[in-house]
């Protein structure tokens, strides 16, 4: 047995860390080697290799002369990392992802597909997601203002099904044909590949300017859902319309929505624009993070649905991406829950060569006449031959757990052997396999379609601002000051003044107050009267908060705790206890990546230390979710006499984030980070809290150990 084959199979036995064993976990182990397993370091072609230093030379012994184009090992080795680079996906270049599993709660969706994927409960399903920004290249940073791509690949046992989706429910554009022009618009413009990663530019705006059906979209790229603070705390929306058809023949039009279990949450605007510099890997991180400390991120999956028959019963069309279907005229049915708890063994094979394509369906679901989902299903197939060749859908990460066989033959890099005399369909051995299957094969839902051809939108697909109203009038009011400063940022950056005043009238047209507050900052034309009326109609579950959970939660945050040596050691032991017993992760922050020293203890007493995992300068406050800080004379004297401590307070406030202090921690908030007008505990004795703004304050706390005050601190209730 080669080593390499000796290797392979070691890992294929070794069961997979962390993680529910399923089924396309186990394919795709048969293809895995481990690196600590091997024997030895080898050639592509499997001979051992005793140099991997040294070029093969010419040598007198004294001097050496020139390379020797003979070294094959050599050659081998710069040939291979030549070549090491595929072209990046056109859109979406920029991502993550993870494996994990899908499972339906009941067969209660039987009323609408027959597909077992989601109707029988008995089944989890593998799945892998990949999370995405659009605009940037592969490289970008992650917290750019951007839609997020939440594309799903369901290993089910008909075959694949993919979900290409996002965490925004509609499109910019109405019909695929368009595509190419939003792209080219939002991307680096052409003269000179500048903005990288941003829509904050010309071309971005003067399409959005000239093409009235952006209106919907832009409101929810300028709103905080363009802005996540995590993938994991985002919704997912399959965006077009697609059909489900039950066991009687029955079907439905349907729309896929996914909701975070921890509430959708975002940053603000000044923590993207600082992340993206000081943590390009920041929502990268995040899910790696999160799954590998065991708290994999679930989500509940639901469904709205529309009988056939009522498909022209609303005032738009429901085949139109540009438009949601207002939970209260479709009500989500949540149906199953989808789960990541295990991280890729390696980027490149499993994240970047996932392949998804919206034409991916499985029996009981099917496409509608959405005319962005048409467009997608030639799109997404044709651009996996530009990024992985033709035998794309072999590679271990994109193929089913079920059996594929068929007569499609050949092609670059065709992997697959397959035995037998003919490779094509009829032929002189009619009952070899594979024939037709006789059932369960996949039938398009009889429809009858009859017209003449003409390049046309149906009528209601010519409104473009009743949503984009409906949208904007359900934000919260903190809501919408982010959308109107994210207007105003963007806007900034456009320097031609055709496009940013002709975005101003634009918006004025969705919404007259919107327009003004917008144009007193970028210096377009003051509208005097809005462009249209506003219907004034809401939709509650448009807003973010809408899916705050019921129990408040901190699973998963991350909270900093700031220290300098002489810290109280029983307040700091109880605030990462409580931390931890809430499921989130304590961090502490001191002067250097080293041992602390608690009040009384010298640097000798070792054991007394607590390790800081990051010191002030290293890690800056946009990086946590709260902030802390402990007493003790000392230590509070310390952080008050640094600019850089009072910075990481003074930023984590304008930023909205809970903070919590006690004893002499109130007293370096009250007396050196000066935070204006909040009201602190005094610092003297009393185990009283205080709250304001999310500044948690007290004296003392109220016992020995309480962990009801640190509770309190750390959820800054
Ligand atoms: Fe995509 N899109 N898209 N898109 N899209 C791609 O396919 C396309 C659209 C989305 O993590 C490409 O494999 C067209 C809507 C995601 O690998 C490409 C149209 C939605 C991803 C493509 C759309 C999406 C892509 C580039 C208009 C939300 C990343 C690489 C008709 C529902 C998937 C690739 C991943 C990727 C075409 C519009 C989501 C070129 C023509 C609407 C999440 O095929």
């Amino acid at each position: 047995m080669s080593s390499l084959a000796s290797t392979v199979s070691a890992a294929a036995k070794r069961s997979l860390p962390g993680t529910t064993a399923n089924q396309k976990l186990s394919d795709l182990s048969a293809d895995t080697v481990d690196v600590n397993d091997s024997k030895g370091l080898t050639t592509d072609y499997g001979i051992k290799i005793s140099d991997t230093d040294t070029w093969l030379k010419v040598t007198n012994g004294n001097t050496v002369g020139p390379n020797l184009l003979e070294d094959q090992i050599a050659r081998e080795k710069i040939h291979r990392f030549d070549h090491e680079r595929i072209p990046e996906r056109v859109v979406h270049a920029r991502g993550t992802g993870a494996h994990g599993y899908f499972k339906v709660f009941d067969n209660r969706a039987s009323k609408y597909t027959f597909a077992p994927v989601l109707t029988d409960s008995s089944r989890v399903t593998p799945v892998f997601v990949r999370f995405s920004t659009v605009a940037g290249s592969r490289g970008s940073a992650d917290t750019v203002r951007d839609v997020r791509g939440f594309a799903i690949k369901f290993y089910a046992q008909e075959g694949n099904w993919d979900i290409v989706g996002n965490d925004i429910p509609v499109f910019f554009i109405q019909d695929s044909i368009k595509f190419p022009d939003i792209i080219h618009a939002v991307k680096p413009e052409p003269h000179n590949e500048v903005p990288q990663a941003q829509s904050a530019h010309n071309n971005f705006w003067d399409f959005f300017n000239l093409q009235t059906e952006t209106s919907h979209m832009i409101m929810w790229h300028m709103s905080d859902r363009a802005i996540p603070r995590s993938y994991r705390m985002m919704q997912g929306f399959g965006v077009n319309t697609f059909t489900l058809v039950n066991t009687a023949g029955e079907k439905h039009f349907v729309k896929f929505t996914l909701v975070p279990e921890l509430g959708v949450h975002s940053l603000v605007w000044d923590e993207a624009l600082k992340l993206a510099g000081q943590d390009p890997d920041f929502h990268r991180k995040d899910l790696q993070e999160a799954i590998d400390s065991g708290a994999p991120p679930k989500w509940t999956f639901g469904i709205q649905v529309i009988p056939e028959a009522n498909e022209h019963d609303f005032d738009f069309d429901i085949l139109d991406a540009t438009k949601v279907w207002p939970e209260e005229l479709v009500p989500f049915q949540p149906i199953g829950e989808l789960v990541l708890d295990r991280n890729v063994d390696e980027f490149f094979p499993e994240t970047e060569q996932v392949a998804f394509c919206t034409s991916h369906v499985v029996p009981g679901i099917g496409f509608s006449d959405d005319p962005l989902l048409q467009g997608r299903n030639f799109s997404y197939f044709d651009t996996q031959i530009t990024r992985l060749g033709v035998n794309w859908q072999e590679l271990p990460i994109n193929r089913p757990v079920c059996p594929v066989i068929n007569f499609n033959r050949d092609g670059q890099l065709r992997h697959k052997i397959t035995k037998g005399k003919v490779n094509y369909w009829p032929n002189r051995f009619d009952q070899v396999q594979p024939v037709p299957a006789a059932q369960g094969g996949y039938v398009e839902h009889p429809t009858n379609v009859n017209g003449v051809k003409a390049r046309m939108r149906g009528q209601k697909f010519a409104e473009h601002f009743n949503q984009a109203q409906l949208f904007y009038n359900s934000l919260t009011e903190s809501e919408k000051l982010h959308v109107v400063s994210a207007f105003a940022f963007e806007l900034d950056h456009c320097d031609d003044p055709l496009v940013y005043e002709n975005a101003v009238q634009r918006i004025n047209q969705i919404d007259g107050n919107l327009a003004r507050k917008v144009a007193a900052q970028v210096g377009g034309p003051m509208p005097k009267e809005p462009g249209r009326d506003n219907h004034g109609m809401k939709s509650a579950s448009l807003s973010q908060f809408f899916y705050m959970p019921k129990v408040p939660t901190i699973k998963s945050r991350r909270i900093a705790i700031l220290v300098a040596d002489g810290f109280d050691a029983s307040v700091v032991q109880t605030m990462q206890a409580t931390i931890l017993s809430a499921s989130a992760v304590p961090f502490i922050i001191g002067p250097r990546r080293g041992n602390v020293y608690p009040a009384g203890e010298s640097t000798d007493n070792k054991e007394k230390a607590i390790w800081a995992d990051h010191h002030f300068e290293g890690q800056r406050s946009t990086m946590f979710d709260a902030i802390l800080i402990p007493s003790g004379p000392a230590h509070a004297e310390y952080l008050g006499r640094s600019g850089r401590v009072i910075h990481w307070v003074r930023e984590a406030f304008g930023h909205l984030k809970a903070i919590g202090a006690i004893g002499e921690g109130v007293k370096f908030l009250r007396d050196d980070v000066q935070l204006p007008g909040i009201k602190l505990a005094s610092v003297i004795d009393s185990a009283d809290v205080t709250v304001d703004y999310g500044v948690v304050t007290a004296g003392k706390l109220s016992q020995p150990n309480s962990a009801t005050d640190a509770i309190q601190i750390v959820k800054g209730s």
